[in-house]
């Protein structure tokens, strides 16, 4: 039985993972890091907890004795480092707080392994957000962009990106990075914006609520499901050669028209409720993201299953639900 150890494993993409290896056989670990609500914490694994699918261990990524701790006892066969402060507008609110967690927490682990675990294969979250605003001359962009970040996470993310390169070629340690372009899902933070659409418009519908505040509404982001972008997780790391491989759609959509499909599911017209608000605009932004997976289609096998459009009906069947009402009834 393989061993699998996820950190950030509550989180939107740690919940799927743990998931797909569990089904997969895996005996899967997890860290979880102390928060003051525990019964919220693990809301998107309780199902797995509860039927003792998965193992949680306290840790930080900026904590390494933690992390020497938790790998000395699991010596796992692959590792899924897939926490962080993930979100790009509290970042500029809390830069330093996101460079040593979204940053240097990565040295930090892959230093752990390096001293306890060293022939674990290590996978690192990395981040469409590192390239800033280089687009490829067809409009994509994909493994060789430059990488110019506009936020604090995406520097961050970058920092994690070449210390995991420089410990692949320094040490042979078996790291991949996977860049993975906007995932979406019912799981998705709310303050994330796919989600903050999708449930204020469910909300709207059934009079919960009258406004939706928004910031730049022209930004476009190439919004996949997070299922489909854990399964490039995991088949990465069964290959044979570590390596960067771009995970993305490669179609696009802005934020305004994601606002329209949302609302237009609903019988709602967007423009009656969405207001723009200077609080949701960030000091600099990145405007647009369409990424080419040829790669990681040609070499892995992945494809997703989802579009832009089923996985956003998806998130609406999922507040319905939530609020205990069903479509045909509204
Ligand atoms: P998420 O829902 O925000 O989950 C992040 C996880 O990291 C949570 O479990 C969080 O725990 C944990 N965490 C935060 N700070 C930590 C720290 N200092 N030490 C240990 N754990 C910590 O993010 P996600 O959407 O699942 O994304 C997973 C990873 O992929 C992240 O690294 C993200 O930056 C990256 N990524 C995401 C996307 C995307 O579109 N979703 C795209 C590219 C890359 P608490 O919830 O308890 O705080
Ligand atoms: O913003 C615009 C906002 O916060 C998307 C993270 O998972 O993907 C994610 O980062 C766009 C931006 O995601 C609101 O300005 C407008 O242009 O949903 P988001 P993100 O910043 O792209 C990357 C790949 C990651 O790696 C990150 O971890 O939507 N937008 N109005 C808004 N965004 C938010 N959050 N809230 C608004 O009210």
């Amino acid at each position: 039985m393989k061993k699998a150890l996820i950190t950030g494993i509550n989180g939107q993409d740690g919940s799927y993972l743990a998931e797909l290896l569990v089904n997969k056989g895996y005996d899967v670990w997890g860290t979880v890091k102390r928060n003051s609500v525990s019964e919220t914490q693990t809301t998107r694994i309780e199902h797995l907890r509860e039927k003792e699918l998965i193992n949680l261990e306290y840790a930080d990524l900026t904590d390494m004795a933690s992390l020497v701790r938790v790998l000395q006892k699991i010596q796992p066969d692959e590792i899924y480092n897939l926490a962080a402060q993930s979100h790009v507008r509290v970042s500029f609110d809390q830069p330093i707080y996101t460079a040593n967690a979204t940053g240097l927490g990565t040295l930090n682990l892959l230093e752990a392994i390096r001293m306890v675990s060293p022939n674990s294969k290590f996978y690192q979250a990395s981040s469409s957000e590192m390239f800033g605003n280089n687009i490829d001359e067809d409009g994509f962009q994909r493994e060789t962009t430059p990488m110019t970040p506009v936020s604090p996470y995406g520097c961050a993310k970058v920092f994690s990106y070449n210390i995991c390169n420089n410990y692949r070629n320094s040490y042979n340690m078996k790291i991949w990075n996977g860049i993975l372009f906007n995932h979406e899902s019912p799981r998705r933070g709310t303050n994330f914006v796919t989600n903050k659409v999708v449930k204020a418009a469910v909300r709207i519908k059934l009079g919960l609520q009258t406004e939706l505040h928004l910031g730049n509404l022209e930004a476009t982001r190439d919004w996949g499901h997070a299922k489909d972008y854990c399964e490039a997780m995991w088949l990465m790391l069964q290959t044979d050669e570590p390596g960067d491989y771009v995970c993305s759609t490669g179609v696009s959509h802005s934020v305004r028209d994601l606002c329209f499909y949302t609302f237009k599911t609903l019988d709602l017209k967007w423009q009656d409720y969405v207001k723009i608000d200077s609080k949701h605009l960030r000091p600099e932004e990145l405007k647009d993201l369409k990424g080419d997976s040829s790669k990681l289609r040609n070499k892995v096998g992945w494809k997703p299953k989802y579009t832009f459009e089923t996985m956003i009906d998806e998130m609406v069947e999922y507040w319905l639900e939530h609020y205990k009402v069903k479509k045909e009834l509204i």
